[in-house]
């Protein structure tokens, strides 16, 4: 009896010495040291022994159960040891790899220009206001001197959207121009507002023409405002954005809501006038339509044509930034071409 306590008694410390995982370890104990476990059954039946063998083979029986136990708890604490120190080697952090650099994005052309063109204004004491994309009939139009038979709707044609019981009424702005009456209509005199937004155009589009493109409006209301106050903002707005030596040139122009109306350019800053590929031969660079409010408007909003007067500017951020950056089509604004938009740092 006692060898066959020995021989299980080695057996099992061989198998308990190759055991590699904390998982194996459960297995073993059950087999050996648990309920139905080979060392618990030995014990068990020293009762059925004659009491002289009962002694000798009970101590060399408990004596194994001790051991095993012993030798048990230290192999768990080996390998619960060694699963933490492999759990340690595998989420090592190596703090002298150089770090991965994150990509940063950039401001996109039409905002950068946009907070330029912004700037000058706010600095020459005009407020920031913006109004909805989405417009009445009444304000892209009928406000501003184009009723519905009139030429002008065929040059600013756009997407209508059709509200319940009003079709034809709603559509995508053709210009910011409506803000002149949407900010007339909440304010009193004196006004001095630029108003940025996207604007919507059924076009044809090509390398100067987008169906959605952005403009700045700009209004200036108060009394004695004359059209020499216009050119003189427009122009130390144009140097402030092209350059103090600018020269700036106005012709007449024709918007129904302005009186007179004008197209203002700038001396083209490459050829210096001389004529080149940008200015296309001529010297001037157009970059807005301006004039001076149209007296109807300012009856229509409740402004006294006699007491005040004003004057009102659109222009397009886009072709600002293409002038200023030298970009031969507009399509690359929104055609999210990063080769594009990754020059712009
Ligand atoms: C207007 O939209 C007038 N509302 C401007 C104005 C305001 C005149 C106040 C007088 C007083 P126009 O259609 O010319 O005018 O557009 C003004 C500017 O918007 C153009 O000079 C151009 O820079 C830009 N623009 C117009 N159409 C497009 C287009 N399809 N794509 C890109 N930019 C455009």
């Amino acid at each position: 009896m006692i060898d066959r306590i020995t021989e299980l008694r080695e057996q099992a410390l061989a198998e308990l010495r190759a055991l590699g995982r904390v998982e194996e370890i459960e297995p073993w104990r059950i087999k050996y040291l648990g309920k139905k476990g080979a060392v618990t059954s030995i014990l068990r039946q020293l009762g059925a022994l004659p009491p002289d063998e009962r002694r000798a083979v009970g101590q060399v029986a408990n004596e194994t159960k001790t051991l095993l136990e012993a030798q048990l708890a230290q192999k768990e604490n080996e390998l619960k040891e060694a699963a933490r120190a492999q759990a340690m080697e595998r989420e090592r952090i190596d703090v002298t790899l150089p770090g991965r650099p994150l990509a940063l994005g950039q401001v996109h052309p039409t905002t950068r220009v946009l907070r330029e063109i912004l700037d000058a204004f706010v600095i020459m004491g005009f407020q920031i206001v913006e109004g909805p994309e989405v417009e009445w009939d009444y304000y892209n139009f009928e406000a501003l001197n184009i009723p519905k038979d009139h030429p002008a709707r065929d040059m600013w044609d756009t997407f209508y959207v059709s509200p319940d019981g009003r079709p034809g009424e709603m559509l995508l702005r053709t210009h910011t121009s409506p803000n002149q009456v949407r900010v007339m209509e909440k304010t009193r005199p004196p006004v001095r507002v630029v108003v940025p937004g996207k604007c919507y155009r059924y076009e044809a589009i090509d390398p100067s023409h987008e169906s959605m493109f952005y403009q700045v409006e700009g209004l200036a209301i108060g009394t004695n405002i004359t059209f020499a106050d216009m050119k003189g903002t427009l122009s130390a707005f144009a140097r402030m954005l092209f350059g103090g030596e600018r020269k700036v040139r106005f012709r007449c122009d024709y918007f129904p809501f302005v009186e007179p109306g004008v197209d203002m350019s700038i001396d083209c800053y490459v050829c210096k006038g001389a004529g080149c590929r940008l200015c296309g031969n001529t010297g001037w660079l157009e970059i807005m339509g301006a004039g001076m409010v149209h007296p109807k408007e300012l009856e229509r909003v409740g402004y006294d044509p006699a007491v005040y007067t004003g004057f009102a500017f659109g222009l397009g951020p886009e072709r600002i930034a293409m002038l200023k950056y030298g970009i031969d089509d507009i399509r690359l604004f929104y055609s999210n071409d990063l080769r594009f938009l990754q020059q712009f740092r």
